[in-house]
């Protein structure tokens, strides 16, 4: 059987999980959000990223009941989280350009939303510059719905694929999430080092917040607190987690 066939029943027979990676604060380093991420436990090849299906899903179409059960599995998890620490939690999921190209996408996402009783304004949608390859006027429209249901849109790989400065005036951008390719440079590139600053410079002059992602040490937490990066994701504080252990280590009320 091929990956693609095992693929259209993965989602009935559970194979799908999210794990969570903490995003922190560069300052305190207390855990601020959590963004969720999908892993395939293939009965025969074992643990699978996304990498290796994602783009068959969204050859398939099958990356749209995936990506519901993303938004639902990812909101049921906050909304047990919140409970538990007694506070709102913040989450955010990555969309597919497929996705955001269904016109019942925001529709799906405010019911969800009703059920789980998760204030918006603590659900984040990270999107990428290929929406750009797309019709930017319907995807346009799109964000436009997720604004005014009072949720966060994000911009992934930031500066990495296809896409101009000038969409930064269209988009209505709450966080900029800084690549790790550029990030990988800190101490040893200076133009990747110049490109990070100028992305922070850019993003708070745009009154947007950002976070460094895949950031692996020290030298690299201290250069980015020193320009002004806000948060932190990477494997120097917390890998993707699973849910358990992120309430076993995490979530201790206090
Ligand atoms: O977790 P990992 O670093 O392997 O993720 C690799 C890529 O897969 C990430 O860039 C992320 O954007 C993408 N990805 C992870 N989870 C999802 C998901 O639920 N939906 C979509 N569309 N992409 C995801
Ligand atoms: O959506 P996005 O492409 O940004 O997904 C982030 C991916 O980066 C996830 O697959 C996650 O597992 C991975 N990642 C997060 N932090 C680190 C890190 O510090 N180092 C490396 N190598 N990968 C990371
Ligand atoms: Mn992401
Ligand atoms: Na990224």
């Amino acid at each position: 059987m091929s990956l693609t066939n095992d693929l259209y029943s993965a989602l009935e027979n559970n194979e799908f999980e999210l794990v969570y990676q903490p995003q922190v604060d560069a300052t305190s380093q207390q855990i601020n959000g959590f963004e969720a991420l999908i892993r395939w436990h293939h009965p025969d090849r074992g643990l699978l990223s996304p990498a290796k299906f994602i783009p068959l899903a969204e050859q398939t179409g099958l990356i749209i009941p995936i990506g519901e059960w993303v938004i639902r599995t990812a909101m049921a998890q906050q909304k047990k989280w919140q409970e538990r620490i007694g506070k709102a939690v913040r989450m955010s999921v990555n969309l597919s350009t497929k996705q955001l190209k269904m016109v019942d996408l925001v529709d799906f996402i405010e019911r969800a939303r009703l059920e789980f009783e998760i204030d918006p304004a603590y659900f984040e949608l990270e999107i990428t510059e290929s929406i750009f390859m797309a019709d930017t006027t319907q995807i346009l429209d799109q964000l436009e719905r997720i604004k005014k249901i009072g949720m966060a849109v994000a911009i992934d790989d930031f500066g990495t694929e296809y896409a101009s400065l000038s969409y930064l005036k269209k988009l209505p951008l709450d966080r900029i999430k800084i690549p790790k390719t550029f990030i990988d440079g800190i101490g040893n590139n200076e133009k990747d080092e110049a490109i990070i600053v100028s992305i922070i410079i850019l993003a708070i002059k745009l009154g947007c917040n950002t976070i460094a992602e895949g950031v692996e040490d020290e030298q690299q937490l201290i250069f980015l607190k020193q320009h002004g990066c806000a948060e932190i994701q990477g494997y120097y504080f917390y890998h993707p987690m699973q849910a358990q252990k992120i309430e076993h280590e995490l979530l201790n009320p206090n």
